[in-house]
């Protein structure tokens, strides 16, 4: 054991973190005896710049949780009762092994494994699982739960996702937050933006809610939900009638102009405003200032992708900066994610090549509910890792009663006992990223990030990859892929471009083109035509319009549906959680108080709520309860329930995905539509 002596150093370990953050701060663990003392982020790497958001500030107080799971658990309650009893590791991987294998003798498509981003690292994320699962042969998930409306509108539009980079931010003049909270969720990008506020730029919002972004920007556009891509039809309206564009840019590098014309001029400004519940001078006045403006970034995030059109809505943003040539500048054009200048092997992580010519069912994760309670070909065993999906997954009812099911074999990999975990056969824990190696690709700036492990794995947990690895030897599996320590995955991950042991030690390594690149001012876009596709016949391939066009929300404030609940709810991410994660770290919880429903004092009036006092919402989905906070961040029609809460920690046991839908799929990458969704309140 390791003494207490004063004098023993502190070690400074290089990590990064791994939660689903674009930012993908640089750690510096704090060791002094093997205990992580605190985490601090990186003066040296330029993205983080020596600040941490509060929730990974907290980092070791969430990985010295008391309840943090140490020990396998089995369970001995009913399902989602959450009683269980300690088991040996050995006995836990046996009985997973017993149980898998004659499903898999008879038809592996039983078995299914659900993952999400609870970490981003490329080896405790998707590299030994896939592999486990690919030898099954097991049904493969589509993991569509957060980005692939708006990475599919992105792709069709520009190509892949080469965002501009944000150390660049500070130099433009105009800054867009479009379906973005940055101060919750990119805490870093808006420490530059604000620093590009100092040097004279204008900050606009596009948000239905006063976020903490939009209170602090200088104009606030508080639109519908689901109503954006309308409102950029709008603002290109505008642009092409008051000749605002950049003909030459436009010539050069896009594809479809004239018909976008047409397109555009049904979309005028009355027409729009009307549509997205703001003024026209709203929508004139944006596009002169984005007309005018060099310049001009649009910082969009996923916060307007989460409606029945939010792949277009996605698109018609993503025409923007073409339009204007806004391309020209390297501070200027878009920034979705800088995922796209990664060359990350993907078939070395998750070797493919071991389904040996099988083609599996894919189950989409959005739709988990449907897929537990289908009776045709049902999933007889599911494998929970890196996601919390009885939290998270739209649709609560449908999500439980799947989860409730007597005759599921659930497997559980976790770091605490979540409403996911209450409904398992298994409990195994999971290491943290101060107890594993790991490399991650970020998605809001140009480093791809090494994490040393910094302590050694509390109680008996194990990291992901050695529990699959653990579970294929145990069912008998052979490739020798199954011996790859993390280092040896870490590197395969990276091979092609870099020595994984140079970043390890370094930290960091920034990758694409060097800084003050204008990636595409002079084109070069990673579409079929290699421009900006304005027409896009791939759009149509895939039974779309090819032109932008605007898809009203499923559930429209104007529809039938609206009569009986008149209310638009969205619940978008709260600061002091990371969606279900931290939600148990206690002064975190006590940062965010209680399950919130904000509504507008108009709205709060009409139906006597009070400020304070507890609410119904509810709908044909469901029902919860709230308290209420009558303010005015929420528009006129629109409620605000910041997520995602952990059910069991709230007072009725329920989360806002209790009303949220799992009928309805975004127009394209079949993603849920969490902020399409129309419900009614009434007092308590
Ligand atoms: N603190 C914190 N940070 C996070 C997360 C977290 O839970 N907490 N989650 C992480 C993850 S997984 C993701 S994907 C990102 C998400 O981060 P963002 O992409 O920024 O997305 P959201 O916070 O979901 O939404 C941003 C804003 O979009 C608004 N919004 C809702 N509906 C609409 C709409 O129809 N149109 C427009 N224009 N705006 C709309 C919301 O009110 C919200 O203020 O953040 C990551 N960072
Ligand atoms: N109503 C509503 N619902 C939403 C959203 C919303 O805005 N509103 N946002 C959606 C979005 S954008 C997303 S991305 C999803 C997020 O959904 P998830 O990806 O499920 O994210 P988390 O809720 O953070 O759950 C991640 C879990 O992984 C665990 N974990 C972390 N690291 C490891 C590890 O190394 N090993 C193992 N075994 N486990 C680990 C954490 O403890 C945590 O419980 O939620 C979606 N759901
Ligand atoms: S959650 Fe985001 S802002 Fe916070 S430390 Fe991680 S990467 Fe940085
Ligand atoms: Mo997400």
């Amino acid at each position: 054991m390791a003494s207490n002596d004063a004098a023993s150093p502190v070690m400074m370990i290089k990590g990064a973190c791994p939660h689903d953050c674009p930012d993908t701060c640089a750690l510096e663990v704090h060791v002094k005896d093997g205990v992580a003392l605190k985490v601090t982020g990186s003066s040296l790497h330029a993205p983080t710049a020596g600040v941490l958001c509060t929730k990974v500030a907290r980092y070791t107080e969430r990985t010295y949780h008391p309840n943090r799971l140490l020990h396998p658990l089995r369970r001995v309650g009913k399902k989602g009762e959450g009683r269980f009893e300690r088991i040996s590791w050995e006995d836990a991987i046996q009985t997973i092994a017993r149980r898998l294998a004659p499903m898999a003798a008879q038809n592996p498509e039983q078995i299914l494994p659900y993952s999400y981003a609870g970490t981003m690292g490329l080896v405790q994320g998707e590299s030994m699982s896939m592999r486990f699962f690919h030898t099954l042969g097991a049904s493969l998930l589509d993991r569509t739960i957060c980005t692939s409306a708006g990475t599919a509108g992105h792709e069709i539009t520009l190509g892949s996702r080469i965002g501009i980079d944000m150390e660049l931010t500070d130099e433009a003049k105009l800054i867009i937050f479009w379906g973005s909270n940055a101060i919750t969720s990119s805490v870093h990008f808006w420490a530059r933006a604000q620093q590009a506020k100092r040097l004279g730029a204008k900050l606009i919002a596009i948000d239905p809610y006063r976020s903490l972004t939009a209170e602090k920007c200088h104009t606030h556009i508080a639109l519908l939900p689901g109503t954006d891509s309308a409102l950029a039809l709008g603002l290109m309206h505008v642009l092409i009638r008051d000749n605002l564009i950049d003909r030459d840019y436009v010539e050069r590098h896009t594809l479809g102009f004239e018909s976008l014309r047409e397109r555009a001029r049904l979309y005028d400004p009355g027409k729009v405003a009307a549509l997205c519940g703001i003024t026209a001078a709203e929508i004139e006045s944006l596009a002169h200032l984005y007309g005018t403006t060099r310049p001009a970034l649009i910082r969009a995030n996923y916060g307007m992708q989460r409606v029945r059109g939010g792949g277009m809505a996605t698109r018609n943003i993503a025409c923007l900066p073409a339009l204007v040539g806004a391309f020209r500048d390297a501070a200027g054009g878009i920034l979705l994610s800088t995922g796209g200048n990664f060359n990350v092997d993907d078939d070395a992580l998750k070797r493919p090549d071991l389904l040996a010519g099988r083609r599996p069912r894919t189950i989409n994760m959005s739709t988990i509910g449907h897929a537990l309670l289908a009776k045709d070909a049902p999933i007889n065993a599911l494998i929970v890792y890196n996601s919390n999906p009885v939290a998270v997954a739209p649709d609560s009812t449908r999500v439980t009663r799947g989860f409730a099911r007597e005759d599921l074999f659930t497997v559980v990999l976790e770091h605490f006992q979540t409403d996911t975990a209450d409904y398992a056969d298994m409990v195994l824990p999971a290491t943290t990223q101060l107890e594993h190696l790991d490399v991650v690709k970020p998605y809001g700036h140009y480093y791809i990030m090494a994490n040393n492990p910094a302590i050694a794995p509390l109680g008996e947990a194990k990291p992901n990859s050695e529990i699959f690895r653990l579970l294929a030897h145990a069912m008998g599996f052979a490739d020798p892929c199954f011996s790859d320590s993390d280092e040896t995955i870490a590197q395969a991950a990276v091979s092609t471009d870099w020595d994984f042991n140079a970043v390890r030690a370094a930290g960091w390594k920034r990758v694409g083109l060097p800084k003050r690149t204008a990636r595409f001012a002079d084109g070069g876009f990673d579409t079929p035509s290699g421009k900006v596709e304005f027409y896009s016949s791939r759009a149509q391939g895939l039974g779309l319009d090819p032109l932008p066009d605007y898809i009203a929300p499923q559930e429209d404030t104007r529809s039938q549906t609206a009569t009986r609940f008149p209310l638009a709810m969205i619940s978008p991410p709260a600061r002091n959680f990371l969606n279900s994660s931290f939600v148990n770290v206690q002064s975190l919880r006590a940062s965010e108080g209680e399950p919130w429903l904000d509504i507008h004092p108009d709205d709060a009036a009409a139906r006597g709520v009070v400020a304070g006092n507890y609410v119904r919402v509810f709908n044909d989905r469901g029902s919860l309860e709230l308290r209420a906070r009558v303010t005015d961040r929420a528009r006129l029609g629109v409620v605000v329930g910041l997520s995602i809460w952990w059910r069991k920690l709230a007072r009725d046991g329920k989360n806002a995905n209790e009303l949220t839908s799992s009928d309805t799929l975004t127009d394209m990458g079949r993603a849920p539509t969490f902020y399409d969704c129309l419900v009614q309140v009434e007092a308590l």
